[in-house]
């Protein structure tokens, strides 16, 4: 069977699915992005307009970043309700069960559970496994599946999908812009999203202490490896020093990799709450013959081959030293003939 005849039998399988079932419980990942909310939003808009039962969840503690606020997600619930293991569970943009947190406890206790998402490493965790490696964004994905439903792109629909799709694509910017993702960001224009408000919601309100925070990262950035990997991070106190969470330190990776010569950048950031917890660790690489996935598997994490992260209790200077090696073995494995 061709990939692409599997592709349109998965989807057909997943509408299916989501036809015939009423009660639905949407999760989507722990820090989350604009990729997870955006996604669990237009999915929750369009199974609302199929009249379904639908109950959003978002695991783990982190607030919802403030560069998100313009998206509606009132009823989000952030503890498992009583009826969830009578829901189908519909997992968005999560490339495991762990990612889903609380949630990964229902799996086997639910009547159906469906996994959508984009991610190449992605688990299929789930009894039905819709895994597109090649969409721009799990939005992407969801957008689909709303087609095929038959569900009309109203302009609230389209919006949360639009935010999943530049986001995900680093503004149009990344290797996953591809003709797809350009189509459907013309049918979400079409549908009525206004991208340069859009745009503004999310990346020109920043606040000062953000602003700041981002600052001081910046000012911490090392070099290695003569300029090609580039490394920073924020200290628990630096959060407290501007009084802002976790999800702050969000983006400061790609402003890291855009300087001139980096090939792999890092972040590492001590989340201020709960106390106690481990390093945070993300990763970028700037070209295709580093997969930073596979780096970020060997500390128990994952994601995309160009951005992936982890977490660890090793201290700054020994994840450092980790990310160090592990660029030299990746750049001498790319460089061998
Ligand atoms: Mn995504």
């Amino acid at each position: 069977m061709s990939s692409r005849q599997r592709t349109s039998d998965d989807l057909r399988a997943v509408a299916e699915a989501l036809r015939s079932h009423d009660r639905f419980f949407i999760v989507t990942h722990e820090n989350p992005d604009g990729d997870a909310l955006g996604s669990l939003l237009a999915m929750k808009l369009g199974l609302d307009r199929l009249g379904k039962d639908i109950v959003t969840f978002l695991p783990g503690e982190s607030g919802i970043p403030s560069d998100l606020s313009l998206l509606q997600l009132e009823g989000l619930q952030r503890e498992l309700p009583a009826d969830a293991t009578k829901r189908v569970l519909l997992a968005l943009d999560c490339a495991n069960a762990a990612r889903m947190g609380a949630a990964a406890e229902l799996l086997g206790r639910v009547p159906l559970s469906i996994d959508v998402d984009h991610h190449h490493d992605n688990t299929r965790f789930g009894m039905i496994n819709l895994v597109l490696d090649g969409a721009s964004s799990t939005g992407e994905i969801v957008a689909g599946i709303l087609e095929e439903l038959g569900v009309e792109l109203t302009r609230e629909i389209a919006e949360p999908i639009y935010v999943a799709l530049m986001t995900d694509t680093g503004r149009f910017g990344y290797t996953n812009t591809t003709p797809e993702a350009h189509d459907l960001a013309a049918k979400l224009l079409r549908a009525g999203v206004d991208p340069r408000r859009v745009f503004q919601e999310i990346y020109e309100r920043v606040a000062l202490a953000h602003l700041k925070l981002v600052g001081r990262a910046e000012e911490r950035a090392a070099v290695y490896e003569g300029g090609r990997l580039i490394i920073s991070y924020l200290l628990r106190s630096d959060f407290e020093d501007f009084g802002v969470g976790e999800e702050y330190a969000e983006g400061i990776i790609d402003r890291l990799r855009a300087v001139d010569g980096t090939e792999m950048a890092g972040m590492i950031r001590e989340p201020p709450e709960p106390p106690g917890s481990p390093r945070r660790v993300s990763l970028r690489a700037s070209h295709d013959e580093i997969d930073v996935s596979a780096i970020a598997r060997k500390r128990g994490g994952g994601g995309h081959r160009q951005a992936a992260g982890f977490s660890s209790d090793e201290s700054i200077d020994a994840i450092v030293e980790f990310i160090r090696s592990e660029f030299v073995q990746a750049t001498r494995a790319a460089a061998r003939p």
